[in-house]
């Protein structure tokens, strides 16, 4: 297949025209899976021009987006909670009393691996009607060991049931379960060790996260966790600075993390020692938006320390019930001030490199054929409109979605 006359950002390093990577009235030859050529119109090879011809008539065409933090598999919802918010009760008061992550763990431990995968499918769709063509799920909403597995399995199934790259991380130390009060070395120990290990075994894990803060994990409480990972050849990646600063982005980036991810409260050290590690800050605009957070990312500095920035929904009942990722993109231009070019690498090259994908977020020779055809003639565009979808036709794996 060959797409023709599109108005292409590569989102190539190499490319000299900016972060966009644009080439104007562009060719792409797909050849299976793969992208087999990228060019200039005029230089199209004449053997790529009997293929079957999609034309672009100058959309945009853009690498498939990446949503790299995503919950997207969970039972029951949170809009309660969400009134409580309103009502002046803050998200860490909420979790304190037995609410807040706990009561998704309830509605979670009580639903079936079909069930989990039957709530979670509709949210991918939307996922994937954003443009998404690779999309992280975590578990953390089972902490037991029976329940973890059974996320991780539904998360699994996703990557069968619908055109989409999953990658599962395991987040077993997201919160401390109601029987584990008090005793969170106890917790990591009996529940999040062997139930890494036991996925692992089963081959449903591609990394493994945790969530460092006061109403989770610390860091010396999480040490023998990432070092299993490492043990076990996983990498790891951390829920830092959210609601407080606990050092949690130094952790990780000294644990070489892929990424560091929320850093509303992220200091300077952190930023240093994730430049250092070549760690990526993830931005989650719609925690900070649904929380209604006053504490900014250090975007300007993260900037100039020349850490890369990805973008995702963090996709979750509790802090951010959103299913689009050009809303992510827009929410980290206004509220973070990123520009259109940093949050489309948020969702492209970036969060390729949050998940150590090297074959993918790029439009290259050689990289997958996973590609998103916009009803738009400029990559700001995706970012700039709020909450519409101008997603055109969606190419995964080299396939044309029906
Ligand atoms: N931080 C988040 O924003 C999500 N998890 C985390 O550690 C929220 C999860 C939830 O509230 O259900
Ligand atoms: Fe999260």
């Amino acid at each position: 297949m060959i797409l023709t006359h599109a108005t292409l950002a590569t989102m190539s390093a190499e490319a000299e025209s900016g972060g966009y990577g644009l080439i104007p009235d562009a060719a792409v030859v797909v050849d299976g899976a793969r992208i087999a050529w990228v060019g200039p119109m005029a230089d199209l090879p004449d053997a790529y021009r009997s293929h079957l011809e999609h034309d672009c008539a100058g959309r945009l065409v853009t690498p498939g987006l990446i949503d790299c933090h995503t919950h997207a598999v969970f039972a029951g919802h949170r809009a309660v909670e969400f009134e409580l918010r309103l009502k002046g009760a803050s998200y860490e008061e909420i979790a304190r009393a037995g609410g807040g992550i706990l009561s998704t763990v309830t509605a979670t431990r009580a639903a079936s691996e079909e069930e989990l995968l039957a709530r979670a499918l509709p949210r991918i769709d939307q996922l994937i009607a954003s443009g998404a063509t690779t999309i992280e799920v975590k578990s953390g909403y089972g902490l037991t060991i029976a329940d973890e597995l059974k996320m991780l399995r539904a998360a699994r199934r996703i990557g069968q049931a619908r055109p989409v790259t999953v990658k599962t991380t395991h987040l077993a130390a997201h919160a401390i379960p109601p029987e584990y009060k008090g005793r969170a070395t106890a917790y990591i120990d009996e529940v999040a060790l062997p139930s890494l290990r036991q996925a692992h075994a089963e081959g449903l894990v591609d990394a493994v996260d945790a969530f460092c803060e006061g109403i989770a994990f610390s860091v010396e409480e999480l040490r023998p966790l990432f070092t299993e990972a490492r043990a076990l050849g996983l990498p790891v990646k951390l829920h830092a600075e959210q609601l407080s600063d606990l050092g949690g982005a130094a952790f990780a980036a000294g644990q070489g993390a892929l990424s560091a991810d929320h850093l509303e409260y992220l200091s300077a050290e952190g930023i240093a020692a994730m430049a250092r590690a070549g760690t990526v800050a993830v931005i989650l605009p719609g925690a900070f938006y649904t929380l209604r957070e006053s504490q900014l990312p250090p975007i300007a500095a993260l900037r100039a320390a020349g850490v890369p920035m990805a973008v995702a929904t963090d996709l979750n009942p509790g802090s951010s019930p959103m299913a689009s990722l050009t809303l992510a993109m827009n929410m980290a231009c206004t509220l973070f001030r990123l520009t259109p070019e940093e949050a489309l690498l948020g969702t492209t090259a970036h969060a390729a490199r949050a998940l150590g994908l090297t074959d993918q977020g790029r439009i290259a020779a050689g990289l997958r054929a996973d590609l998103c055809v916009w009803d738009a003639d400029h990559p700001a565009e995706l970012s700039y409109r709020i909450g519409a979808t101008v997603l055109h036709k969606r190419i995964y794996g080299g396939r044309l979605d029906a």
